[in-house]
């Protein structure tokens, strides 16, 4: 089944469908579109949620009147659908008070007032029912390495990132933070550029549990990075606390493609492991399936539903062709003949250490030559995956 349910997790982040198609050389292709019309289409598409930035859904210096306002139209559209809000995040990027950051901005008083404005939609984010909070600083960096004391930022980024963890804390909220990572655009360089820095950022926290990492498919791509190996370093850590599927091809601006139009090898392998990479072949990852994507400007508003439902069609196309892939008898042969299986088996015996590896006659008579010979198929086993890819199987 290629039909969207609920049960498959798929959500989309306002700003996504609702992206007007400004670009830097160009003027918006489409129109507005009311947060309202954006959650019934989506409701009728199979989604089974929405996420949103602060300004989404009210403008920064709306008053606390109209802010309300607008999130009561909000909770009804969400009321009539059904629809959840998984996860909330700030736009700490677009109002020139930010072009030099909101946590690490050099002047002062824009770091405070980029807390509160943070402070106050973590309220907003918990009274609507989010478990996850994504943090992307895109501002948060330099063009110019004068510019800034990046330990300096860093130091002000955990301070930031404390703050918020403290607030939780206190506010008994169930909530996390997830920091999503970019190297580039719009700064010219990002602090925190890609999931690696993330996570050894989070291990100097003051209460690291509570912050993972929101990996964008196309962020790690621009920086030339394998998007399956981040995903599974950051399972393998217990940080994959969200994540943005897209497609991107290469390392050039953020092209924020529909899931699976860009690179389609490594989309496959990042379903198969997000669905069968967990124990036994169960799912890896139970969040949120969400996507942060572009329509592309070249499209109209119908085409803006149309790229909507190809994301959640290929997720489900891919999910559908990697359970073949994993259930042919085959694939196993080859998966074994490649040693795949035998990586989980420990190095060492039990109660072994460094000294019996130093004495064992085994290896003082180890034919490194014959060993060496050993072809591994890894060649017939990625083409296995891609036949089942292409449908061949
Ligand atoms: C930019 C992004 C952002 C984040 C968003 C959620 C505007 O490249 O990916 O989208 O995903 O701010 O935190
Ligand atoms: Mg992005
Ligand atoms: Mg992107
Ligand atoms: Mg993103």
């Amino acid at each position: 089944m290629v039909e969207p349910t609920r049960a498959d997790k798929f959500s989309f982040g306002l700003w996504t469908v609702g992206w007007q198609a400004r670009d830097p050389f160009g003027d918006p292709t489409r129109p507005e579109l009311d947060p309202v019309e954006s959650v019934h289409r989506l409701a009728e598409l199979g989604a089974y949620g929405i996420t949103f930035h602060d300004d989404d859904v009210f403008p920064l210096g709306a008053t606390d009147a109209e802010r309300g306002r607008r999130i009561e139209r909000l909770r009804k559209a969400l009321a009539e659908t059904g629809l959840q809000v998984p996860m909330v995040t700030t736009n700490l990027f677009t109002h020139p008070v930010f072009k030099d950051g909101g946590f690490t901005a050099n002047d002062r008083a824009v770091r405070r007032f980029a807390l509160r404005k943070v402070l106050r939609n973590v309220e907003l984010a918990a009274e609507m029912g989010a478990r996850t909070y994504v943090l992307w600083g895109g501002r948060e960096g330099s063009e110019y390495d004068t510019a800034k004391d990046v330990r300096a930022a860093l130091d002000r980024y955990r301070e930031a990132l404390n703050l918020l963890t403290e607030f939780v804390i206190d506010r008994g909220y169930d909530l996390r933070f997830a920091i999503e990572p970019k190297p580039n655009e719009p700064r010219g360089d990002i602090l925190l550029p890609t999931v690696g820095h993330a996570l050894a950022f989070i291990s100097a926290l003051e209460h690291p549990e509570l912050v993972g990492v929101n990996p964008e498919v196309g962020h790690e791509q621009m920086a030339g990075l394998n998007f399956a190996h981040s995903i599974a370093q950051a399972l393998w850590q217990g940080k994959l606390f969200h994540i943005d599927l897209n497609g991107q091809r290469g390392i050039k601006f953020d092209q924020d493609l529909v899931f699976g139009h860009g690179d389609l090898m490594n989309a496959f392998a990042l379903v198969d492991l997000l669905e069968n990479g967990g124990p036994g072949g169960a799912p890896a990852y139970d969040g949120p399936r969400h996507f942060d994507y572009k329509p592309s400007r070249t499209e109209d508003i119908a085409g803006v539903w149309q790229s909507a439902a190809a994301n959640m069609r290929t997720y489900l196309l891919l999910k559908q062709r990697a359970a073949a892939f994993r259930a042919d008898p085959e694939v196993r042969q080859v998966l074994s003949d490649a040693g795949v299986p035998d990586l989980a088996r420990p190095t060492l015996d039990p109660g072994e250490g460094h000294e019996s590896i130093l004495a064992d006659p085994a290896l003082t008579n180890f034919d490194a030559d014959a060993a060496g010979a050993r072809g591994y198929g890894f060649v017939r086993l990625n083409q296995l995956a891609l036949e089942h890819l292409l449908g061949a199987r």
